[in-house]
């Protein structure tokens, strides 16, 4: 915007006195500023990655915290940033931090905020604003905007600095109100004459908080306990859920054995799946629709009754009506008190984190827990075993086009070969069918459109997956997902990410078969560009671009980008009828409901 924007060498010791004006060695010097101190008080906190977008007021800020030994990943939008904020944070129960210009960049990144806060992620939007007095009094700034004012109902916490010395304390209160009890997003506002406000030096460093235990445990009360204990050692038909709650909560060797010991059958959430392997004989993934209404004791462990879940009621879980209760009893282990009851009557809540709550209920089991019923566990495997024949037999075909099983079946068999990259998947059909189809075998790997079904997270979660983890990443996009997001291939192409992008491309949202009814020159509001390249766009950025229109092509395409680690795009050329509106959830289309 017209101002001059000095560069640093990277690694050199520099200090911003003034807008644009960077002193080197400021060390040495007896002052310090905001631009520092904000730098300093993250990193003293254990935050060395910053994903955002440059621009006034904090293009300054960027240049001093690559200098400072931080990685600042660049994006082409907000939004993606703050997606790949918000996966870090779930990845690493540290908070992700993205950061924005004023007005409109802030506004870019609110949304994956607001998602982030909807997941239970933590991260925290740190937005630069515009001067106080003329925003307060609507005089018009640049880029003017109240942002902390629209922030707050959409994040966990928001806070304001307006002085050098209490950044510290601003840091640690979004720290910890992003990862303390439930996770959330936490907005920071920056106003700009914050970034070159001079203290001492001395001052500015005592002023800094490192914070200390930014997520207590919570233990759970014993009679909370022993209530889940005997409920669920008088059930018949036991079953347990693993929500994103227990995946984040990295108590993967507790829920491990919690259930092992127990031997209930468990159903893993999307996103909890490979919390233990997908092909673990406990998994009740392949009979949910017959675990679900049979059941007559549910744990939840970190699982909302939401909407994915049907509220915990209805035909889903045996109800007569989709209103109506099915009989079961609820057990439900969630950090936050608030959600028992939230939708049907949980007769058995403990109120604590994952990891304190498994090992309390594991202390109670003892060594000679009894096994479920083996009617129960007998009838479970039945059904797994056919629904697993019939997908075996279902993904053995090879039609031409590929549709969604064919090509999926290559993608299962490269995860399998891969357990450590991580599966990033968004799409309607293309999310449906992966979710089902393709097993996880470790924690935290299997990263997705979460409780909002969102599109758009598709590229800041892969970035963010790349850069947190070093390993490998997938990507299994639908056509119409995969726009949300795709100007970031460039981004994987900057970085050199090894992130294999697969797109699968039926020509359109859900299918690519509507017509317009008027004949008229306009294709049906479904419909994109028939046969579109999406390959030849990450060429443009030097990234490999592979058109496969068999599943042969696909896995030579997939193996090659898993073997070099080269920034990948593959078109993959689904049948554009293969789809259906809204993959799983054509029901909750208005024209669908009952009415
Ligand atoms: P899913 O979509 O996988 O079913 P949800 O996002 O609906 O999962 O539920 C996650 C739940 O986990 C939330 O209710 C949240 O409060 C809870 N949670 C998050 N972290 C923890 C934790 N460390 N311990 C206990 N509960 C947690
Ligand atoms: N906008 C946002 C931000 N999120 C959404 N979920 C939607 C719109 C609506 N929507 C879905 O729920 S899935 C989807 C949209 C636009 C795309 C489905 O098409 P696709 O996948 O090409 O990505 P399939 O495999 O063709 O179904």
């Amino acid at each position: 915007m017209g101002t001059v924007e000095p560069q640093v060498a990277s690694g050199q010791d520099v200090k911003v006195v003034s807008s644009g004006q960077i002193v080197a060695n400021a060390q040495s010097q007896d002052v310090t500023d905001g631009f520092h101190l904000v730098i300093d008080a993250l990193k003293l906190n254990g935050i060395d990655t910053i994903f955002g977008l440059p621009g006034i007021p904090i293009t300054d800020f960027t240049r001093i915290a690559q200098a400072a030994g931080m990685r600042v990943i660049s994006f082409r939008h907000e939004q993606n940033a703050g997606n790949a904020a918000a996966i870090a944070g779930f990845m690493t129960q540290k908070p992700g931090i993205c950061l924005t210009v004023s007005a409109p960049g802030f506004l870019n990144g609110l949304t994956a905020l607001a998602n982030a806060t909807t997941n239970c992620f933590p991260m925290i939007l740190i937005s630069g604003s515009s001067e106080r007095e003329i925003v307060d009094l609507q005089q018009g700034d640049y880029e003017e905007m109240d942002q902390l004012a629209i922030a707050r109902p959409l994040a966990k916490a928001a806070f304001r600095v307006l002085n050098a010395e209490d950044i510290g304390v601003g840091i640690a209160r979004a720290i910890r109100a992003a990862v303390s009890g439930r996770p959330g997003g936490v907005y920071l506002d920056l106003p700009a004459k914050l970034f070159p406000q001079t203290i001492d030096a001395d001052l500015g460093k005592k002023s800094l908080i490192k914070v200390v235990d930014p997520a207590p445990k919570q233990i759970p009360a014993p009679e909370a306990v022993k209530r889940a204990l005997d409920l669920l050692k008088g059930a018949k038909r036991p079953l347990i859920i693993l929500g994103k709650g227990a995946a984040y909560s990295q108590a993967d060797a507790e829920i491990r054995s919690f259930i092992e010991k127990t031997g209930v059958p468990y159903l893993p959430m999307s996103m909890a799946k490979g919390l233990l392997p997908d092909t673990h004989p406990q998994c009740a993934s392949a009979a949910r629709s017959f675990v679900l209404p049979e059941a007559d004791v549910v744990m939840l462990v970190g699982a909302r009754l939401n909407w994915l879940l049907s509220h915990g009621k209805g035909k889903t879980w045996g109800g007569k009506d989709h209103k109506a209760w099915g009989g079961q009893k609820f057990l439900q282990i969630d950090i936050s008190p608030q959600e028992m009851d939230s939708n049907v009557r949980i007769d058995a809540p403990v109120v604590g984190d994952v990891g304190s709550c498994v090992s309390a209920l594991l202390a109670g089991i003892g060594s000679n827990w009894p096994k479920p019923p083996a009617e129960w566990l007998g009838a479970i495997a039945e059904r797994k075993n056919n629904n697993i024949a019939k997908l075996a037999e279902t993904l053995a075909k090879n039609p031409t086009p590929m549709n969604f099983h064919s090509a999926l079946a290559v993608v299962r068999d490269i995860v399998k070969a891969n357990p450590d990259a991580c599966l990033v998947n968004e799409g309607a059909n293309a999310l449906d069918f992966t979710r089902s189809i393709v097993d996880m075998y470790k924690p935290r790997k299997r990263l997705d459109v979460g409780t909002w079904g969102v599109m758009g997270i598709g590229m800041g979660f892969s970035v963010a997956a790349a850069v947190v983890s070093g390993q490998p990443v997938i990507a299994i996009e639908g056509d119409s997902a995969f726009g949300f997001s795709g100007m970031e291939v460039e981004t994987l192409c900057r970085y050199n990410l090894p992130v294999c992008v697969v797109i699968f491309n039926n020509n359109g949202v859900y299918r690519g078969t509507d017509v317009n009814p008027t004949g008229g020159p306009d294709v049906a509001p479904t419909v994109f560009v028939k046969g579109a390249r999406y390959d030849k766009l990450i060429e443009a950025f030097g990234g490999v671009g592979v058109h496969a229109t068999t599943p042969a092509e696909l896995r030579k395409a997939m193996e090659e980008a898993l073997r070099s680690r080269k920034p990948t795009l593959i078109n993959a050329v689904i049948d554009e009828s293969a789809g259906t509106e809204s993959g799983r959830i054509t029901s909750l289309n208005p024209s669908a409901k009952k009415k």
